[in-house]
């Protein structure tokens, strides 16, 4: 049942609105001012709506994200298109250095979580769904971009867990995409940037009612640090890991890594690709006992880890139902259901909408209204709503669901959202938040 306060219709038609809007021909921005390029995971999800629209359209934008993959097989976390308005741009990033870096297109030099196996599986699902043109251009171009993906999940696998413990690690907070979550306060204390970093030349600040909303010039030192020193290295996976200041162990990362893995080698099993399948699920395996393996006894949430130290960060973050996106221990499940629903988390009685916050409003460093530091993020709403469908929690999934479409009702398609008063706050007219209302709206299941 939808509780929305507009009609599912006219929530679906601004959506479509929103998502069209965005779209400069060959990508979708992942917002209008704030972000005017195409960024990975964003990409994802925005596919995933697309797909309610137009099968086509979807297919566009993975093949335009497809265009930047590095030789390595990694997936980069930003592709320009040609607007100048953001920063740090491919000027900065300057990933000519590279000597994998993909021709012809401008990209950055780090990744984000690899939730793309998900979309591709729903944009063959709604092309399987309206049959015809759309389902064979849905199946040709699952098959034939198989060895892409796989590519991309073996370049994790390798670069960034080399010593195959199911846990990849992260050598920048943005590779998380949840920047400046308290999870990497601990390691980001540690990085002293060796020079002043041009941060006057942030735009982000131009494009948020406030700038306590966004991260601050102190982090953003940190992160331009960081990008200097992977530039120093020419991006090579090697001389990262061996220089850069910043190295922990991502578990939600890990966990998205795992889901995806046995998504892909489910499509693996479609096309005859069997030798991959089982390559897959083992990958699935290695990330779902690395994302166990991090399950903290005092908090009942996954941790991340500080590679350099070993310090296993105890934080109340979301990203610590890591868990719930992979399966595995039906007691670890159980008990992260009981938590999510819990006082700490959806069913803390000051929420507005009961879907989980960023970070637990109990938590020391919560802030209700700075970006990954407590505001509710829509399109991880919908991740959750997925992967708890796909366990068997269709209870709870159907909750969140409702919930998060009751919050998407101000029509803002806010980038994130005040968890008290329910304020969109960041960037309006996100694409991933548009995208994922269509798809709750207007895919079959
Ligand atoms: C840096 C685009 C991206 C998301 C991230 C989110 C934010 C970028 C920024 O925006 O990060 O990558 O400039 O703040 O944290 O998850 O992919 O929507």
């Amino acid at each position: 049942m939808t509780t929305t306060s507009v009609s599912p219709e006219t929530l679906a038609a601004r959506a479509a609105y929103i998502l069209r809007g965005n779209d400069t021909g060959e990508l979708t921005t992942a917002a209008p001012q704030l972000y005017p390029h195409l960024w990975s995971w964003d990409a994802a999800f925005v596919a995933i709506g697309l797909a309610t629209l137009s099968v086509p359209r979807a297919i566009a934008e993975l093949r335009t994200l497809l265009r930047a993959q590095w030789r390595t097989g990694m997936l980069p976390h930003i592709v320009f298109g040609p607007d100048q308005g953001y920063f740090p741009g491919p000027d900065v990033w300057d990933c000519g250095v590279a000597a994998a870096a993909p021709a012809g297109v401008q990209t950055s030099g780090i990744c984000q979580p690899p939730v793309h196996a998900i979309a591709v599986r729903r944009v063959l699902d709604a092309g399987r769904r309206n049959g015809g043109a759309d389902r064979e251009l849905a199946e040709r171009f699952a098959a034939e971009t198989f060895d892409q993906w796989l590519a991309w999940h073996r370049w994790l696998a390798t670069a960034r867990d080399p010593s195959r413990r199911g846990l990849l690690e992260i050598f920048h907070g943005w590779e998380s995409g949840m920047d400046n979550s308290p999870r990497w306060d601990r390691a980001y204390s540690a990085v002293v940037p060796g020079a002043h970093m041009p941060v006057d030349r942030r735009h982000d600040l131009q494009h948020v009612a406030d700038a306590g909303q966004r991260p601050t010039d102190e982090e953003y030192q940190r992160y331009l640090w960081l990008m200097h020193q992977m530039h120093e290295a020419r991006y090579d996976d090697d001389a990262v890991r061996e220089t850069v200041d910043f190295r922990v162990t991502d578990v939600f990362m890990s966990g998205v890594a795992a889901l995806a893995s046995e998504v892909l080698a489910e499509l693996g099993d479609e096309f005859g690709r069997r030798a991959e399948a089982d390559e897959l699920r083992e990958l699935a395996a290695r990330f779902r006992a690395g994302v166990l393996s991090a399950v903290s006894p005092q908090t009942g949430l996954a941790r991340d880890e500080d590679v350099r130290t070993g310090e296993r960060f105890e934080v109340l973050s979301v990203g610590g139902f890591a868990p719930l996106l992979c399966g595995g221990d039906p007691a670890v499940t159980a008990h992260q259901l009981d938590l999510l629903t819990g006082p700490q988390w959806c069913g803390h009685p000051d929420l507005l909408y009961a879907v989980p916050p960023s970070t637990a409003p109990a938590y020391p460093g919560f802030q209700a209204r700075t970006y990954w530091r407590g505001p509710q993020w829509p399109f991880l709403n919908w991740l959750l709503w997925w992967a708890l469908r796909r366990h068997g929690a269709t209870g709870l999934a159907t909750k969140i669901r409702a919930e998060a479409l009751r919050q998407l009702s101000d029509l803002a398609f806010g980038e994130y959202y005040e968890p008290f008063t329910g304020e969109a706050l960041g960037s309006a007219h996100q694409s991933w938040t548009a995208a994922v209302a269509l798809d709750w709206l207007l895919a079959a299941d």
